[in-house]
């Protein structure tokens, strides 16, 4: 049976991470989903560094299946500034990762802000904690801090209502931890910003709307793809988180056509899809069994999670088989798409269960650096996937 598994990894956020390799092994993962998080964002990774890294998560008995990830700096994305040199350092990573052995390279190409979520430690009924975004708390963020111009006319009514009531009660320490735990969550690093450099940012794209940003990716993976291609290497696009355009600004990673178009724009299994189950969930146009189906060749690695999505427009990070997601179905269908490729002599998909709540003993720690990597919360979503594998493949 172990010859047809989803190859199960766990994320790891380097050295620093509060969740050791030595965990991530006991949790039954084989490999991990890592990243050189001290590399500043448009730089070479040099096949040192990368051997060095991959040392690590060996020596513990571990494999380094995909990088996550060689992040797309700024000036890339708006075509500003360094990005010419810029992407020539991203071709370089591209054939040291290679080079070394490393051949699935995820990135995104969400504006200004990583993912985005309004509460980091949302309390459930049962004690635990979880991550979600409240549209509403998200207007109190733009209006009364970020102050945009023009935000009121993203939202409701109703929603501007709640979002004033949620800002009111908040006291001054409040409203700085709030202001930080939507600026100040990229992966695996702090970058610091104050509310000024996000202003900065979000001013550079004052004329680049969905089309252009479009564009702007488009040349990028003509230049990077053919890259990875010759490496044998995946390029993998995650979706936006949450799928739909936030801060005013284009998100072009959002629903089924978005990919239909990213995948067009340079043909070959280089330009793949990061398949996470639990953005695309966050978004009620998607369908994400037929997303899978319709994008199945270009897939190659998985993040496994689910969503809960309220009336209200919010949703909450849910169970890995619950909430919007019909996991048993996605896993069913990634088992024989798998099936395929390695009876006909190819290679394993990887998945990593995505985020995990705060819960047992993780509540009893200081909150972790990475919102959402809890241990236990994210051992369970992988237990529970690998429950459901295995009854699959058994059936
Ligand atoms: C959040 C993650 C994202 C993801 C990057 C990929 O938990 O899903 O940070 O790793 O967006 O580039």
């Amino acid at each position: 049976m172990k010859k047809y598994m989803l190859e199960e990894g766990f994320r790891w956020y380097g050295p620093k991470d509060e969740v050791s390799l030595e965990f991530i092994r006991q949790a039954g993962a084989e490999s991990v989903f890592t990243s050189l998080h001290d590399i500043p964002y448009g730089e070479v990774w040099s096949v040192e560094a990368i051997l060095a890294h991959k040392k690590i998560v060996e020596d513990a008995g571990l494999k380094w299946s995909a990088v996550e990830s060689v992040p797309v700096s700024e000036d890339i994305k708006t075509r500003t500034g360094d990005y010419v040199r810029h992407i020539e350092n991203y071709k370089q990573t591209i054939r040291n990762l290679a080079e070394c052995g490393i051949k699935i390279i995820i990135y995104n190409f969400m504006p200004v802000l990583d993912w985005i979520r309004t509460d980091l430690h949302y309390k459930l009924a049962d004690g635990s904690t979880c991550l979600r975004f409240d549209p509403a708390q998200f207007a109190a963020f733009e209006i009364y801090l970020l102050k945009r111009q023009g935000a009121e006319k993203d939202y409701t009514p109703e929603q501007l209502q709640r979002a004033k009531a949620f800002f009111d009660a908040l006291d001054t320490d409040g409203v700085k931890k709030f202001e930080r735990s939507i600026i100040d969550v990229f992966p695996g690093c702090s970058m610091d910003f104050s509310i000024d450099d996000v202003r900065n940012m979000l001013a550079k794209y004052a004329n680049i709307d969905a089309n252009k940003l479009r564009e702007h990716l488009a040349l990028f993976l003509k230049e990077v793809a053919p890259v990875a291609e010759e490496c044998n290497s995946h390029l993998a696009i995650h979706p936006d988180d949450p799928p739909f355009d936030v801060l005013g600004l284009p998100r072009i990673a959002s629903r089924l056509e978005d990919f239909q178009k990213i995948v067009s724009a340079y043909d070959s299994p280089a330009n793949s899809v990061c398949f996470c189950t639990g953005s695309l969930s966050a978004g009620a146009h998607n369908n994400i069994p037929e997303m899978l189906e319709a994008l199945k060749d270009r897939v190659f690695v998985a993040h496994l999670r689910s969503t809960q999505r309220n009336s209200d427009g919010s949703f909450f990070e849910a169970g890995h088989l619950e909430g919007s997601v019909p996991m048993c179905d996605v896993v069913k269908k990634l088992l024989q798409i798998q099936k395929q490729r390695i009876d006909n002599g190819g290679e394993k998909i990887v998945i990593r269960p995505d985020h995990g709540r705060d819960m047992a003993d993780d509540l009893s720690k200081p909150p972790t650096r990475n919102p959402g990597y809890s241990f236990i919360g994210r051992m369970k979503g992988l237990a529970e996937l690998r429950g459901l594998e295995t009854g699959i493949l058994s059936k």
